[in-house]
């Protein structure tokens, strides 16, 4: 099969400090897309919420400052360097932030082509955590207290380069995420998140928090025949660690580029969207192997319910 190289970076973020100003995050990031524009990459992967610190780790009161970790409007002030410099580099990015649209409240991530155009948003739909603080958490996790659910669906658009998809954090530990993509023909899937180690339901050897972090992506990546490009928000932010492990993920499940540290991080790797099309075209050819005529519980049940075996008759 013909080559369709895109040229891919992932620019993994160290901690935001609750006192560190947009300005200086920014600066952050555009250091980070000159080093993916010297590797040849053409779009870079930003994390979940790149702007501030992990704020849902707290509940806070004081509505001024909850408002201060949102953006009412894309680009905004503090972002515009931003996308000044990614357009003068030529260069597309995926953007990961807290969004105000009016009285409602998402977590957002924007696709934004070479040409520094919006191509798409996507808003975040499994929203993980509580509601309110959990007394018996060693560290909250309050997203559902600070973000609604998100309208906009899975959706996947076509780019020059590619069809490329968008999910937020939690998103990637649902196969249903990446079917709705895989169903639309998603070549590229960009995360960002930020994944807190000390967030546990019950004590969990915290190696499994790298270890279910890839295997989401690679099974998701093989399954849906993509490529997955994922990037954190990394280290220490006001003592609370979050994992790193950024990635490039080849639809054949393998791991193709990985973070080594915690910090400020680019990797990057030539992503040939024409080995995602050799599983298209045969063992997940949807059209001739899917029967979702037998699919029915997965939009029928939102929770587990009773097993349908009956004894044979
Ligand atoms: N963070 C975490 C994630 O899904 C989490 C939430 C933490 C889930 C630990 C499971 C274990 O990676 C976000 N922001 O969704």
């Amino acid at each position: 099969m013909t080559q369709r190289i895109v040229q891919l970076a992932v620019a993994q973020m160290g901690p935001v400090q609750r006192s560190d100003s947009r300005d200086s995050v920014v600066k952050r990031l555009i250091a980070m897309l000159h080093t993916a524009h010297a590797r040849g990459a053409r779009w870079v992967v930003f994390p979940e919420l790149a702007l501030t610190t992990f704020f849902p780790r707290w509940d806070l009161r004081d509505q001024a400052e909850i408002d201060s970790f949102y953006e009412t409007s894309m680009p905004s002030a503090a972002t515009e360097p931003l996308f000044t410099a990614a357009k003068q580099l030529g260069m597309g990015f995926y953007l990961g932030y807290g969004e105000i649209d009016g009285e409602r409240r998402f977590n957002t991530s924007i696709l934004v082509g070479p040409d520094g155009r919006i191509i798409g948003k996507y808003r975040k739909i499994h929203i993980p955590g509580d509601a309110v603080t959990q007394n018996s958490a060693p560290i909250q996790h309050l997203e559902k207290k600070y973000f609604a659910v998100g309208d906009l669906g899975f959706p996947v658009w076509q780019t020059d380069d590619a069809k490329i998809g968008m999910c937020i954090c939690n998103d990637r530990r649902w196969p249903e995420t990446w079917r709705v993509m895989g169903l639309q023909g998603i070549e590229l899937g960009m995360v960002g998140y930020n994944t807190p180690s000390g967030y546990v339901q019950w004590d969990e050897p915290i190696h499994l928090r790298m270890h279910h972090h890839l295997l989401s992506l690679q099974a998701a990546a093989y399954q849906n025949a993509c490529w997955i490009a994922a990037a954190g928000k990394s280290g220490v932010e006001e003592g609370a660690h979050m994992i790193g492990g950024s990635c490039i993920v080849a639809p054949t499940g393998e791991i193709m580029a990985k973070t080594l540290g915690e910090g400020d991080e680019v990797i990057s790797f030539d992503c040939d969207m024409a080995i995602g099309d050799n599983y298209r075209a045969n063992i997940f050819h949807f059209a001739r192997h899917r029967r979702p005529e037998h699919y029915g519980l997965l939009v029928e049940r939102t929770g587990a319910g009773d097993p349908l075996g009956k004894e044979p008759q």
